[in-house]
Order: C-alpha cells, then structure tokens, then sequence
C-alpha cells in the first residue's frame, strides 16, 4: 500500500518534471540542479560562478530551503534574477520537486535566459529522486564530510552529471585522502567529471566554467 503510494507520487512527479522539460527546451533554457548535504558550499559556490559568468551566460537562480530567504539574498546580490522557495510551504520537504519548480518558474523573468541554477535543499538522499525537469545534475561534496559518502549515498552520486569536491583550501588543515574520495567517486559513477574547488578562495573554477560553458552552448547549438 505504502509503496504504490510512493510510486504514485513519483509517477505525478516524473509527469510534471517531463513538462517543466519541454518548457524550459521551448524557451532555450539550460537547467542545472545543484545538490549536496547542507553546508557543502552550494550558496558560495554559485555566488563565485555567477559573478564569472554573468556577463557571457544570461542566468536566473531557483533556491529551496525549508526556511528563510538567506540564500536568495545571497544570491540576489550578484545581479541575477533569483526566486527562494520555502518548502515549509508545501509540507517541509526535503527537496525540490517538479511542480514547485514550475511554479517558482512563473515568478522568475526568462526573457532571454540562457542557464537557469536550481539550489536545491540541502540534502544527499532525497533530492536525487526527484527529477525536476533539469538537463543535468550536479553534486558538491565538501572535503570536511569525509571520504566515503560516494559510497553511503550512491545514488545521489549515480544520478549526477558532475561532481565539485569543494573547500579544498582546508585540506592542509585536515587528514582527508583526497585520491580515496575521487575513487570512491569513481566506483559508483565511473568517468563523472569532478571539480576540485575553493568556492571561498577561487581556486580551481577554470574547468568547472569551461564545463558549464560547454553544457549551456551544447544545449543551444542547432541539431
Ligand atoms: N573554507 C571554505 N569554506 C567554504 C567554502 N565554500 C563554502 N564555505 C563555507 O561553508 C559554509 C556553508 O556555505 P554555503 O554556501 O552556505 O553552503 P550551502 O551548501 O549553500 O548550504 P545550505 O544551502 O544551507 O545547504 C559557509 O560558512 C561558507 O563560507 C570553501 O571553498 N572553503
Ligand atoms: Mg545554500
């Protein structure tokens, strides 16, 4: 019984998120979902990218927490056009799901958008269940979380597009085997891009703008 409800709820969900697909295809727009466990730097990490990327890459930002605008107004300083849901709104739920987005979607001015960024709630389980109609994923793990959660939440891991290992400047500061977690990485997701970056300080956002460059013009060259 549990279980057909469940699946009822990601068959509506898998419905929705086809539909968010086709509208963002129609209007040119790349959607990305960023995601990891609260804290690993996903906020900082799109306040840096926005700022490099703004002038070339017209972008907006869908932000979910359960509470609070904090990374709205984070976010909202870079410039770009940015919508904070609560999904303390819609039952407190830990992620981001397909029709929360349309409905952010409407209150967001698209005109000429090129990539829109969906912060996702902060969580390493959920989120990676819910397709929201993106045309990738991506995962931040924090080098402070330790190196085995590739292997204790697969999923999040299996789902993703790319990873970024963020807060690399503390690794001096930490006994952390950075080649143990990019193997782990590569056990569940064989071949998955990984970023190794300081959202803080700066350092190692070439490829991972390069990547998202690539991504975004992909999406718009003629087929
Ligand atoms: N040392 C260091 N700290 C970082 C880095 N990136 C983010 N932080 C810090 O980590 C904390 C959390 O960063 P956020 O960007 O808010 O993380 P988040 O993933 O958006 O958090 P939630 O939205 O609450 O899930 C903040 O204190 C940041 O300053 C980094 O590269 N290095
Ligand atoms: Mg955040």
């Amino acid at each position: 019984m549990e279980i057909k409800v469940v699946r009822k709820v990601l068959d509506v969900n898998e419905r929705m998120a086809q539909q968010n697909r086709e509208y963002f295809t129609k209007q040119g727009i790349y959607v990305l979902n960023i995601m990891s466990s609260p804290g690993s730097g996903k906020t900082t990490l799109l306040e840096k990218t926005l700022a490099r990327i703004s002038s070339e890459i017209k972008s907006a930002v869908i932000v979910g927490d359960i509470c609070t605008t904090n990374d709205a107004d984070r976010l909202a300083k870079t410039g770009v056009s940015v919508v904070q849901v609560n999904t303390d709104e819609f039952g407190g739920d830990c992620h981001l799901a397909a029709h929360v987005i349309e409905k952010a979607a409407g209150q967001l001015d698209l005109k000429g958008i090129d990539l829109l960024f969906v912060e996702n709630v902060g969580n390493l389980v959920c989120p990676a269940e819910f397709d929201i109609g993106e045309n990738a994923k991506v995962v931040v793990i924090s080098v402070t979380e330790g190196e085995d959660k590739p292997l204790k939440y697969p999923l999040m891991f299996r789902v993703c597009d790319a990873a970024v290992l963020n807060k690399i400047d503390l690794l001096p500061y930490l006994d952390y085997e950075r080649n143990a977690v990019l193997e782990n990485i590569k056990k569940v997701h064989p071949g998955m891009p990984v970023f190794e970056i300081s959202a803080t300080k700066g350092i190692g956002f070439e490829p991972w703008i390069k990547w998202l460059r690539n991504q975004v013009n992909r999406k718009k060259a003629p087929r």
